[in-house]
């Protein structure tokens, strides 16, 4: 008798489906197109029990739309650039490409035994200059429409890296990537313009709703950060030698301003200095070193005394001419809003402690029916009526708001503005294992894109080892020969830019070049792009949430605008796969419980693993491989594959002679799996098929056993739907039942909506308490419905013979009793 062997399955199908191309997309037109994408890995190792969840669930949902007789496009690629593979170069003394290619092979070998149905034609990896021309081409598109630009400014630095870091990349004051508290340099950088996008990132997220976490869509609109408010202009009073000057404020309660007692700006911004007379210049400096040391989180926790000095120097009030003191404090921001504030500690808590400790005046100026807050310490945010305003008093916050702007815009000395928390993207990046940025300088011409046809500017090969070590220059900086160009325009001597681009960049629209990934006119054929995108379906972590989701999001709409694609927003539906953890907590190095999936699959078999993977939890919840049970999974596996051997009929057997209980549980199933798997309950699905694995089993036992039809169709079944989570075990069953490869293509079963009746109980009608019908009606029947049933019934029609009806009594789904008039 055969045996279930994961081993010998595992061995046998892979190349049946390259041969028969399976996962390729037919891209004719003939069937709808549906893009499924994971995330694209990196190639740090071989391949971990996170890959192995996330690209588990991204195949259940390219394997079931192919099902549904979809034209499936589910793509593999990698996200080669960065730094790891420059930091394994310096510590072997190797080339960064060595260690990428080497490590994406691997993990190539371990996607195909992992029974990923990918389309491997189209497989692409960031740091080919086939790729990272095209990334150079947008980068000169982008420039040209002057959405990339250079500017000198601090920026994140972090000193263990050597490279400087997007605003995104540091969390929590540090380096994302090592940990390392981040610094500020000023340096002269690229910035991608993200902020001209905010406020359509910010509102295409209307389209997103639903179909994106809810998590993550909050986290994006919490990062763009949209405030609306004014710019109010104060004069700062000449002192001294200083001559008098304007600052703005960014303010969202513009009717407060009659309640502002002092004026800060932030200790380490420029204009600092520029304000602070001499006598207080020292103590500013002492000051600005002390601030140095201060993370943003740490500047503006609440629970800090508040730290400032006062610069000498008096703002004069738009509305009423006060003199407020100016200060410069650390819970002040340099680059949110203007770097400057009028402070109002009545109903703001920031400025309040400030006032407090300082001894400054506290003025409350809207009316809220709560306790005074120079009394209290707290400062009153609630609605009110505003009092000690001038013409504002009396008039509610909500009117009050846009009558000081108003004031403010008659006066010439403000107007309403909406501010962002969003920064403009900084893109560069001095390392060397990216894509050179393609622009040349030039000292008659100045900036110089890199022309078209001299696309792609590629990394020079002879750099590796110790020259690509940290210097906080770039290791391209060192290779004269290739930094030494003619300028593209005027033909004389200039220099190529030596930073690469942050690999976000790279990831940023590797979606759109899986559509057409040899396509040589431009970075993607745009009747391609305009078949398959959007993506239908993207999976990946949550620890995107911010980085790469919004730079896709806002190169999609760049590429928009530049006519090349219609879509507005890259992926129309997001999951976010939980973690596998173990006993847990998540795997690390230092807890030493990490889990190898080589193992795993050497000792379970790929089915096993990626079953467990799936049934473990719903997509999005987290998977503890110490509770689960990969040896129960393979168990299943054998005994749903052993159907297989036992079915007696031939293909193509009509169904209908069969055991109706089987079918109807067959027809159940299949109809309950589709609402699941469009509900993504996943793990669900495979409960299902668990109990029709074990009906199948129950009909061969008994009666008309292997031979009966309606075995043969649950078999069938079972192969199909499991090919979504077992791709091995389905084929072999389905190879059993006599069909050809592949049971991919099988496509869903259909429903018979007769078999679909619930469980079914009989009623008991009777007229005057004697017995007249029994009715089969279903368990959840209405009183109402079985109160319509019994009346229509021939036989308590006949029994009461025209007579009309004194009372029914319904105890449904069980009786019903009639008593005639
Ligand atoms: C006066 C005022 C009165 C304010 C009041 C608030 C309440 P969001 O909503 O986050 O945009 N602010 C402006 N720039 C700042 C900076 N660089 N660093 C720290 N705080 C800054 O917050 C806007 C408010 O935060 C602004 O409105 C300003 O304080 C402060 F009853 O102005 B407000
Ligand atoms: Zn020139």
């Amino acid at each position: 008798e055969a045996v279930y062997s994961f081993a010998a399955m595992e061995k046998k199908w892979p190349a049946v489906w390259d041969d028969l191309g399976v996962f390729t997309p037919a891209d004719d037109g003939s069937k709808e197109r549906r893009y499924v994408l994971d995330m694209f890995p990196y190639p740090s190792g071989d391949l971990h029990m996170g890959h192995a969840e996330a690209f588990a669930m991204g195949d259940v949902v390219a394997r079931y739309w192919r099902q549904l007789g979809f034209d499936v496009l589910h793509p593999i690629g990698w996200d080669s650039f960065g730094l790891p593979a420059e930091n394994a170069a310096i510590k072997h003394n190797a080339h960064p490409s060595e260690w990428t290619y080497r490590n994406i092979d691997t993990q190539a070998g371990s996607f195909k035994r992992y029974a990923i149905s990918v389309d491997w034609s189209r497989r692409l990896h960031t740091s080919d200059p086939e790729y990272y021309r095209w990334t150079q081409w947008l980068f000169t598109r982008f420039y040209d429409r002057g959405l990339a630009y250079r500017k000198n400014s601090p920026v994140n630095w972090c000193p263990k890296d050597q490279t400087v870091l997007a605003n995104e990349q540091v969390v929590n004051g540090a380096c994302e990537r090592c940990g390392t508290q981040v610094t500020k340099k000023a340096l002269n950088q690229w910035y991608f313009k993200i902020t001209d996008y905010a406020d359509r990132l910010l509102d295409d997220m209307d389209q997103l709703k639903g179909h994106w976490p809810e998590r993550v869509l909050a986290m994006q609109k919490n990062w763009i950060g949209r405030s609306e408010g004014a710019h109010v202009r104060f004069a700062i009073e000449a002192a001294g030698n200083k001559p008098e000057e304007q600052v703005t404020v960014f303010t969202t309660r513009p009717d407060t301003l009659y309640g502002a007692t002092f004026f800060v700006v932030a200790a380490d911004a420029p204009l600092a200095l520029d304000l602070v007379d001499d006598e207080h210049r020292d103590a500013l400096l002492q000051y600005r070193e002390d601030v140095k040391a201060l993370s943003d989180i740490e500047r503006q926790a609440t629970d800090r005394t508040k730290t400032g000095v006062f610069t000498g120097r008096y703002a004069v009030n738009p509305l009423n001419g006060e003199k407020l003191p100016v200060w410069a404090a650390d819970y002040v921001l340099a680059d949110y809003g203007t770097g400057a504030i009028m402070a109002v500690p009545a109903h703001d808590q920031r400025d309040l402690d400030f006032a407090r400790t300082f001894d400054l005046p506290v003025r409350a100026v809207l009316d809220t029916g709560e306790e005074d807050p120079s009394v209290s310490g707290t400062a009153t945010t609630g609605e009110g009526t505003l009092v000690n305003s001038g013409e504002l008093s009396g008039l509610p916050k909500s009117e009050a708001i846009p009558a000081a702007v108003r004031i403010l815009e008659e006066k010439g000395t403000g107007e309403k503005f909406v501010n962002f928390r969003l920064r403009d993207w900084l893109l560069s990046r001095q390392r060397f294992w990216g894509t050179p940025i393609p622009i040349i300088h030039c000292e008659e011409c100045g900036e110089v894109p890199v022309p078209d046809d001299q696309l792609p500017v590629t990394l020079p090969t002879g750099l590796k080892g110790e020259a690509l070590a940290p210097k906080g220059t770039s290791p391209l900086a060192s290779v004269e020969e290739w930094v030494n160009v003619p300028c593209p325009s005027c033909d004389g001597p200039a220099k190529r830019d030596t930073d690469t681009m942050d690999t976000f960049v790279d990831s940023s629209w590797y979606f759109m070049r899986f559509v057409s990934p040899h396509f040589t006119e431009g970075p993607f054929d745009p009747e391609a792009v305009r078949n398959w995108m959007p993506v239908g379906q993207y999976v990946g972590g949550v620890e995107h949430a911010i980085l790469h989701l919004l730079y896709s999001r806002f190169f999609t709409k760049v590429v928009k605008d530049m006519g090349l694609i219609e879509a507005d927003e890259p992926f129309s539906a997001l999951l976010n796969q939980g973690q596998v953890l173990n006993g847990g907590k998540a795997m690390s190095k230092s807890l030493g419980n990490g889990v190898d999936l080589g193992e795993q699959l050497d000792k379970y078999g790929v089915d096993a693993v990626r079953l467990t993977m799936v049934f473990a939890s719903p997509p999005e919840d987290d998977v503890d491989w110490a509770d689960v049970s990969p040896s129960g999974s393979a168990k299943f596996l054998a005994r749903a594959w052993r159907l297989g051997q036992d079915v007696a009929s031939e293909p193509g057997a009509d169904a209908a002679a069969g055991d109706k209980k089987l079918r109807s549980v067959t027809h159940r199933t299949i109809a309950d799996a589709a609402e699941l798997l469009d509900a993504g309950k996943f793990n669900v699905v495979i409960a299902k098929l668990m109990e029709l694995v074990n009906a199948t089993r129950k009909t061969i036992d008994s009666g008309a056993g292997a031979a009966d039809p309606a075995v043969r169709e649950a078999a069938e079944t079972v192969a199909v739907i499991l090919s979504l989570f077992a791709p091995y075990t389905a084929e072999d069953l389905w190879n059993a039942l006599g069909h050809p490869a592949s049971v991919a293509n099988a496509g869903w079963p259909a429903v018979d909506p007769s078999l679909l009746v619930q469980d079914t109980v009989t009623a008991i009608v009777q007229v005057k308490g004697k017995v007249r019908d029994r009715l089969e009606v279903p368990a959840d029947i209405t009183e109402d419905a079985l109160r319509e049933l019994a009346l229509a019934s021939e036989q308590v029609q006949k029994t009461l013979d025209g007579d009309g009806i004194r009372t029914i009594i319904v105890k449904a789904p069980k009786l019903v009793n009639i008593v005639p008039a």
